[in-house]
């Protein structure tokens, strides 16, 4: 009897630590080896999803991934002129991408934004091939899925800018399921890139400051030229007036619709929002609308039932050419 000899408890305490010292072992080789398998199955998963994107066609379950904000491509100011003439077939060869229709989907990212171009249009060959030739490798820069839709004005009645507009809207959205409608008059070519063809959280004015008129904003409210508007803002303001015939005051009531509906401008930086204007003489049947001031004094009035929701044409004839998509439209006379 009486108490374990010294070596007995020495034994006993050198086995205690080694079999904590093997057990601290055996738990962090198996922490180790799970972290390992998590780090080398989100390699593998990687990899993978790259590879997918790549071999879309015969792996259509993946996503391609979104492009980025700021588009790599972008080159910033542009050298623009209008010396040369343009060869619409020259111009289709070096844009390759653009299908017909004026159609273009970015193909190493998705889009962020699906754009429908919309060009108020009638006699204006000219100004829409230098139109062409600019901005198809812009918009395809700017990594937009996009389609360009040209709104000819049939017939020899006045010229109506805002009606033709709505039209494009809609005709536009019975092609493709867009999200944003920028609105560009066919003889403003932007001079720089950086100036993205897309929507904002607040409708955009992108034609700041155009050369022809010095480049600098004639007025803080001024919403002509090229504009940005999303499928929900324009809706919103329940589309543009259908009945400002002539030159003039169409884009004032535009700019009141947007206030009026607690919506404000948003404009690029002045240096990013420059543009050339193609010299022109006046239109023959676009005289300035004597009606425009009385029209805009009273456009929160007549905005809810003058828009989308009494818009009325007719299509003559819509057609796929290989850089853009030109629907020819009736949109009837100005009421006398
Ligand atoms: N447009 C046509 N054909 C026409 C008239 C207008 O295609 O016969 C289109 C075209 O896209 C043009 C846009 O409508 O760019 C706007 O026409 P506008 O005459 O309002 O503007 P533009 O930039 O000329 O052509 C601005 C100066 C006109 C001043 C006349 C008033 N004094
Ligand atoms: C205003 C017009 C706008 C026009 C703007 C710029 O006076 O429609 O000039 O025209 N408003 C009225 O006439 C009420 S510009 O210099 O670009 O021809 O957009």
């Amino acid at each position: 009897m009486g108490a374990l000899p010294g070596a007995s408890l020495q034994k006993v305490f050198w086995l205690l630590v080694i079999f904590c010292v093997l057990h601290l072992v055996v738990a962090m080789v198996y922490y180790m080896a799970s972290r390992n398998l998590d780090i080398f199955q989100y390699f593998t998963k990687n990899k993978q999803s790259q590879h997918d994107w790549k071999n879309a066609s015969t792996t259509p379950a993946a996503e391609p991934h979104v492009c980025p904000e700021t588009s790599p491509l972008l080159v910033g100011p542009m050298e623009v002129e209008f010396s040369k003439p343009v060869d619409l077939e020259e111009t289709k060869k070096d844009n390759p991408a653009v299908r017909d229709g004026g159609l273009h989907t970015p193909k190493d990212c998705q889009a962020l934004q699906k754009v429908a171009v919309i060009i108020p249009f009638r006699n204006r060959y000219e100004h829409l091939k230098y139109w062409l030739y600019y901005l198809h490798p812009i918009l395809q820069r700017q990594q937009l899925d996009y389609g360009v839709y040209v709104i000819n004005q049939d017939g020899e009645e006045t010229f109506n800018r805002a009606k033709l507009l709505n039209v494009g809207f809609a005709e536009a959205l019975k092609d493709y399921d867009y999200d944003c409608f920028v609105f560009s008059d066919v003889d403003l070519i932007p001079m720089d890139d950086r100036n993205i063809y897309k929507c904002n959280s607040q409708p955009r004015h992108l034609s700041v400051s155009v050369d022809r008129l010095g480049f600098r904003l004639l007025y803080e409210d001024l919403f002509g030229g090229v504009t940005a508007l999303s499928k929900d803002q324009f809706q919103k303001i329940n589309g543009f007036p259908n009945n400002y015939w002539g030159w003039g005051g169409e884009d004032d009531d535009i700019s009141k619709r947007i206030k009026s509906k607690g919506m404000s401008l948003s404009r690029p930086d002045a240096k990013i929002g420059t543009f050339h204007m193609i010299h022109h003489k006046s239109d023959e049947k676009n005289e300035p609308n004597p009606q425009r001031f009385n029209k805009i004094a009273h456009t929160e009035e007549t905005m809810n039932s003058d828009g989308l929701n009494s818009l009325s044409y007719e299509v003559v004839k819509t057609e796929k050419k290989p850089l853009y998509t030109i629907i020819t439209v009736n949109i009837g006379l100005p009421k006398r």
